[in-house]
């Protein structure tokens, strides 16, 4: 056992049992028959155990790490002291190679959340939301009629990433075609830098054929919890002649619920959703882009007594609207209005791209202030051509105006804004404490994409 390390949490606390705890450590994950992944995972397990918590009972969670490299464990979505919150910017202490740190909160609010290390990567490949360092984290309030036959978990997995040169296919996300009010009149053509893909995939710890099939019976209401885990790309799924009955998008139930045939789910988005079982047959539930499905992005669906070989049927092009799922209420105008305009400077002759919030990277000065008890519309302004997954820690924050399309109700704290697009969103400034706003996508965490929000 590690010895405890100094400036961890006071003697006392640490005598009494942990609720939950979570030994990061190495390990060999069989994705596929005979093909092992390599990484660091939670339990010897990637995805970590699912955690259930109930809303406002105090939990200890003792991280213990087995591991040469200092981590951070975010507890993705919840409302917690900076101190606790995972993000060594906000000033949480890092867990010391070898040893071990309690992390006790409170947790809320109810919902879908999850865990991940927060660590820095930078050009390290195994390192951070690279690992298998994550897990679904469930935050119970006690009032779930839980009125479905089964409940699923599918964590969305990329393997193995790598550095390439070549432009990943914006177009293929089916976000390319939606209005630009974003698009510079003159973009920048300087070469790109070296960019972070895979070609290995998994939904959980299988790749698509490799495990257990969801086995249903006709009538069945299955309820999915999806969680995009990806550092590195934004995912489409589907699952042919099934609908998904959208309840509940980052673990924060929607004004409209609403059955669409594709989900798209940014790094860090998570979807609750139902699906009446009335197609038999054996099905792919998987990606709809064919080589990310063909390389393991996938898990079979099998019907009681259907033996068949699992079908893959594209859906037809849907581009994924947000708003649908939102209400028509009037919306009260904000106290205060912040800009955060995001930039890419492609690295010219350098090996990396920086990313820019409002002229420049990570660390800014003072520019994000805020007042408690403040309301404020965040403008978030992509003038870049990729589609970024931006997440505030701590907060959830209201969508308020996707590209054009007003909409209420949609509580979020991760949201894709779509290449050279605009999104505006509602943030009550009521979590005191330093407060970290960044890309999900690793690479642009680390390479710049990211602002420190205080309290004044
Ligand atoms: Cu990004």
């Amino acid at each position: 056992m590690p010895e405890s390390q100094p400036g961890a949490s006071a003697g006392k606390a640490q005598e009494t049992p942990a609720d939950v705890t979570l030994r990061i450590a190495p390990v060999a994950i069989e994705i596929a028959p005979s093909r092992f992944i390599s990484t660091i995972a939670y339990n010897g397990t990637s995805p970590g155990p699912v955690l259930r918590m109930r809303e406002g009972r105090p939990v200890a969670v003792d991280v213990i790490n087995d591991t040469d490299a200092a981590e951070l464990v975010h507890w993705h979505g919840l409302f917690v002291p900076s101190e606790v919150d995972g993000s060594d910017e906000e000033g949480t202490p890092t867990v010391a190679p070898g040893g071990r740190r309690r992390y006790q909160f409170t947790p809320r609010p109810a919902g879908t959340r999850w865990y991940h290390s927060h660590a820095m990567a930078g050009a390290d490949l195994h390192r951070g939301t690279y690992t298998g360092q994550y897990g679904f984290l469930m935050i119970d309030a006690g009032d779930d009629p839980g009125r479905y036959d089964q409940e699923i978990f599918l964590a969305l997995r990329d393997w193995e990433p790598y550095f390439t040169d070549q432009p990943e296919n914006e177009a293929a996300e089916g976000n390319a075609s939606g209005p630009q009010p974003e698009r510079p009149a003159v973009l920048d053509t300087r070469p790109n830098g070296l960019e972070v893909t895979s070609q290995l995939f998994s939904i959980n710890d299988k790749a698509l054929g490799a495990g257990d099939p969801i086995r249903v019976r006709p009538g069945q209401r299955i309820l999915v919890h999806v969680l995009n885990a990806s550092a590195v790309e934004n995912r489409e799924i589907a699952l042919p002649g099934h609908q998904f009955h959208v309840l509940a998008m980052d673990g924060n139930k929607v004004p409209s619920p609403q059955p669409v045939n594709v989900l798209a789910l940014g790094p860090g988005e998570r979807v609750d959703a139902f699906i009446e079982m009335n197609q038999p047959g054996v099905w792919i539930l998987g990606s709809t882009d064919d080589m990310v499905r063909n390389a393991g992005l996938g898990i079979v669906v099998e019907y009681e007594n259907q033996h068949r070989e699992p079908q893959w049927i594209p859906p037809s092009k849907a581009v994924w609207d947000y708003t649908i799922f939102g209400a028509n209420a009037p919306r009260p105008a904000p106290d205060q209005t912040i800009d955060m305009i995001f930039e890419k400077i492609p690295s010219g002759s350098g090996q990396f791209n920086i990313w820019h919030i409002n002229g420049k990277p990570y660390p800014h000065d003072r520019e994000f202030v805020l007042q408690q008890g403040t309301r404020y519309r965040l403008v978030f302004r992509n003038r870049t051509d990729d589609s970024h997954p931006v997440h505030l820690h701590r907060h959830l924050f209201e969508l308020a105006d996707v590209n054009g399309k007003t909409t209420a109700g949609i509580m979020k704290d991760t949201v894709v804004i779509p290449l050279y697009g605009r999104i505006s969103a509602d943030l009550l400034a009521d979590q005191p404490g330093l407060t970290l706003f960044h890309c999900h996508i690793q690479q642009h965490m680390d390479y710049g994409f990211k602002a420190l929000f205080r309290y004044s």
